[in-house]
């Protein structure tokens, strides 16, 4: 088969020999009875990694939110979140179907809210109105590009929260990238939040898995909608293990992804007909523009993968690229050298 450099997202990754090997000899029970050793484990490490009382292992980010959203909510309440969010999005529409809540959307700069935008979003008390009880945050933020949310605006966010009665969920599906990017511990964002969600098959290169964190009552809340879901797992730890592996040895090199990121950019940049701002590049997202008329995203990806890269176009007329642990220092050069080939040709450059 041939091999693909695949840049569409960070969850394509393959879990490595080592992860493999570990998860071959996980301990494992019972999950669903608590009897998982490495599922306790898991939930524990990560517990102490984001300084909550609690963590509960779901199979996927979007359960993770979901759930979260479910145990925060009563039917009919409204949820603040960013125009481009995950939960608002990519769920499915999860919300309204599992919840029955309805989003209000705030559009952000590259993902990001202010608190004076949020707070014009919380309704008055008033019957006419839904009650407002619940703000989504997503650190990073996929759609924004990878952007980080400054920790000091969470904080805001999180004070504002509370002195109006709202609580606060984070979606950490890649909040580690974060924490690379700035060297704020995950705890430190996690601290602002009532629950946080974090995802193991992203960046970290884990095949599957999720936690939400928060307290105990929160958690266990949490562990009761999971079981109505069908969320209950048995014998998980041989996947809690690739996590608790992914934690230990993929983390510290989350910035190597970081840097290839950026390079993308730069080298994308001295390309003509690409709108792209390499300094707000943070993380591992590169998303960027076609800046000329007729050149489409869907056949820049296909002529991209004749080349043997893999992207994402985002509609017509942007492209997402993702590095992971996958990706080489040379994958991003061979990536450019397509690009440079197939811009050029598309845009009868060359
Ligand atoms: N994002 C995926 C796709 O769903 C778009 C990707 O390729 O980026 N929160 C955030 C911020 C996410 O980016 C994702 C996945 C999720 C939640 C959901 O995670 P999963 O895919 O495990 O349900």
């Amino acid at each position: 088969m041939k091999k693909f450099i695949d840049l569409r997202s960070d969850t394509v990754t393959q879990p490595t020999f080592a992860m493999r090997r570990a998860m071959a000899e996980a301990e494992v029970g019972d999950d669903v009875f608590g009897e998982d050793p490495t599922v306790n484990a898991l939930q524990e490490k990560v517990a102490g990694i984001l300084g909550k009382e609690a963590a509960l292992f779901v199979p996927s980010g979007t359960m993770a939110n979901q759930l979260s959203i479910r145990a925060h909510t009563q039917p009919g309440d409204e949820v603040i979140l960013e125009a481009s969010s995950h939960p608002y999005n990519f769920e499915g529409g999860g919300g309204a179907a599992i919840s029955g809540v309805q989003f209000y959307c705030i559009q952000g700069v590259r993902g990001i809210l202010e608190p004076s935008q949020i707070e014009e979003a919380i309704r008055p008390s008033d019957h006419h109105f839904p009650v407002s009880r619940l703000i989504c945050l997503e650190n990073t933020h996929n759609r924004g590009g990878g952007s980080v949310y400054p920790e000091k605006k969470i904080a805001k966010i999180s004070e504002l929260a509370k002195s109006r009665g709202l609580l606060l969920h984070l979606d950490g599906a890649r909040l580690w990238n974060a924490a690379a990017a700035t060297g704020t511990q995950p705890r430190e964002y996690a601290r602002w939040a009532d629950s946080v969600s974090v995802c193991l098959s992203k960046g970290l290169g884990a095949p599957i898995g999720s936690l939400v964190a928060g307290s105990k009552s929160f958690v266990d809340r949490v562990h009761r909608f999971r079981k109505m879901f069908g969320g209950g797992m048995r014998q998980v730890g041989i996947i809690a293990a690739a996590g608790i592996y992914a934690l230990d040895h993929h983390v510290g090199r989350l910035k190597e992804d970081h840097d290839h990121a950026k390079r993308l950019a730069l080298g994308l940049r001295e390309l003509n007909g690409v709108s792209i701002h390499p300094d707000e590049i943070e993380t591992n997202i590169v998303i960027f523009g076609l800046a000329r008329a007729g050149v489409d995203a869907p056949l820049v990806a296909e002529a991209m993968k004749k080349e043997g890269i893999l992207i994402h176009p985002l509609g017509g007329r942007q492209i997402r690229l993702v590095t992971h642990l996958d990706i080489s220092s040379q994958d991003i050069d061979t990536a450019l050298n397509a690009f440079k080939k197939t811009l050029g040709r598309e845009m009868n450059l060359s």
